[in-house]
């Protein structure tokens, strides 16, 4: 292990404490509601209809910090959803993340976070988006989400293989990211503990990091995507949140599943805070 990286293990926070540093209330909210509920889990719900969606949310609600919704894949999408999917999330007391990846000038984003069928700003705690825009992007998301208390995830890497967004982008958007304290909240990232120098502050300061691409064993799909454990993305690389999509929802008993995971992750974090 190199030098950097085990000053940074050595510097490692825990989640209250970082959540007393936050100036912004989405982050100090997730920092909070993580010590809380003793979870840093978050489910990726890709099923295919608001039904199906809502019905796990109902299982597995009490597991999560968060639920990562794709709105755009469910066939039955309707103005009713929204309103019940709130009502879970106050119910089990988790937050709503809409994984939507904008990546439009900033005019466009306004649009399409605000409007549509879908008015992801009406529903949605946190939103991502990437930077290949420039910082526009931001800028346009944050007239629409920065008053109603929304925070923004920057997309700094990604799960899947041969991804560009790697080194110098990674530290483009990490420079993006810095530059909007007022609603950036963190990233999605998947080895930020090995990100050069202090770019990015993994397990310290206020931004949290979310990865994808987490199951109980390494492995991977036929479609490029890439999985590793919560030790290694928790533990290892440095991120706050676990992301998972299949190997809960597509579990035979996603409770029981979302409830193993969560205690994986949990354990993973103890131990990275452990001095
Ligand atoms: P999976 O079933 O655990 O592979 O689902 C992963 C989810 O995370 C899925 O919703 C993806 O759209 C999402 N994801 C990802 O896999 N990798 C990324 O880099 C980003 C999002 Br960003």
């Amino acid at each position: 292990m190199s030098e950097d990286l085990k000053r940074k293990r050595a510097s490692r926070a825990s989640y209250s404490e970082r959540g007393l540093q936050c100036e912004h209330p989405m982050a100090k909210k997730i920092f909070e509601l993580m010590e809380r509920k003793k979870s840093n889990l978050s489910v990726a719900a890709d099923v295919n209809t608001a039904a199906e969606l809502l019905s796990l949310a109902e299982a597995i609600g009490p597991e999560i910090c968060i639920l990562k919704t794709h709105v755009d894949v469910l066939s039955d999408f309707d103005s009713t959803f929204a309103p019940k999917l709130r009502e879970l999330a106050e119910k089990h007391d988790f937050l709503i993340f809409e994984d939507r990846k904008f990546a439009d000038i900033g005019n466009t984003v306004v649009s399409q976070y605000a409007g549509g069928v879908y008015k992801i700003a009406d529903w949605a705690d946190i939103i991502n988006a990437h930077v290949v825009p420039g910082p526009g992007i931001v800028d346009g998301l944050k007239t629409v989400g920065k008053d109603k208390g929304a925070g923004l995830l920057i997309l700094a890497e990604m799960s899947s293989k041969g991804t560009l967004a790697r080194a110098e982008y990674t530290e483009a958007a990490v420079e993006i990211a810095t530059a909007h304290p007022d609603f950036v909240i963190g990233y999605i990232s998947v080895s930020p503990a090995s990100w050069k120098g202090d770019i990015g502050a993994a397990g310290t300061g206020t931004m949290i990091h979310m990865t994808p691409g987490v199951q109980l064993a390494k492995g991977g799909d036929s479609l490029g995507q890439q999985y590793d454990t919560p030790e290694v993305v928790i533990g290892e690389r440095g991120s706050d949140v676990i992301i998972v999509g299949r190997g809960i929802y597509k579990a035979q008993d996603p409770a029981a599943a979302s409830a193993q995971y969560r205690e994986a992750g949990w354990a993973a974090y103890l131990k990275s805070i452990e001095t």
